[in-house]
């Protein structure tokens, strides 16, 4: 048998930093085609700012392991269209994955593949689950980085394709300064 040696990190709670993990950027252009007003997603890419951060620590792809991530997602806005991350479903269906908020305020929206969808909303101190065959996105609400830490199995993988090409049944919006959940009126089953 051959062991693996366990880990003990700290995560900084302020930055969302896990010292040692591979960092992952996602500015706006890696985002083309996600958000719904294409001339305000234009408009922002003339600055391209960072969407979010990805810090993982992940092992090789075996059934039985487990990986984690903090990501740490921006506050702004594409239009009324909070700042999010692509969202995926995994590439082995069936595994699920464990959220934890740790700093800001947003949200995760889930989708499964026939469409119906669920909206969760996170705080310092949230823990979401995400079942087998969800796809998840998570969006920031606030106006302060939101950080949060994932825990998903070694050989979940991401498969990003239909998200990309068909967005969410629902999106998130600031509308008269409030949050709302609407539905995505590009939306196509
Ligand atoms: C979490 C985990 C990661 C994921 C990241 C960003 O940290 O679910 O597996 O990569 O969020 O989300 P996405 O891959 O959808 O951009
Ligand atoms: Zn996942």
């Amino acid at each position: 048998m051959e062991y693996k040696n366990p880990i003990g990190v700290d995560i900084d709670l302020e930055t969302g930093v896990i010292p040692g993990a591979k960092k992952l950027v996602r500015k706006l252009s890696d985002l083309r085609g996600y958000f719904l007003d294409g001339e305000a997603y234009n408009e922002l890419l003339k600055d391209d700012p960072v969407v979010y951060e990805v810090y993982a620590v992940e092992q090789e792809e075996k059934d039985g392991d487990l990986n984690f991530a903090t990501t740490v997602l921006y506050p702004g806005k594409v239009g009324k269209e909070f700042f999010f991350t692509k969202g995926h479903f995994h590439a082995k269906a069936d595994r699920a994955e464990i959220y934890y908020g740790l700093k800001g305020k947003g949200g995760m929206l889930l989708q499964t593949s026939e469409g119906k969808v669920e909206w969760i909303p996170m705080k310092t101190g949230t823990v979401v689950y995400v079942p087998p065959y969800w796809a998840h996105r998570t969006v920031n609400t606030g106006n302060e980085p939101f950080i949060f830490l994932a825990v998903y199995p070694a050989d979940a993988g991401h498969d990003y394709g239909s998200i990309k090409d068909k967005g969410f049944a629902k999106l998130v919006i600031e509308e008269d300064g409030e949050v709302r959940v609407i539905d995505n009126p590009r939306w196509s089953e």
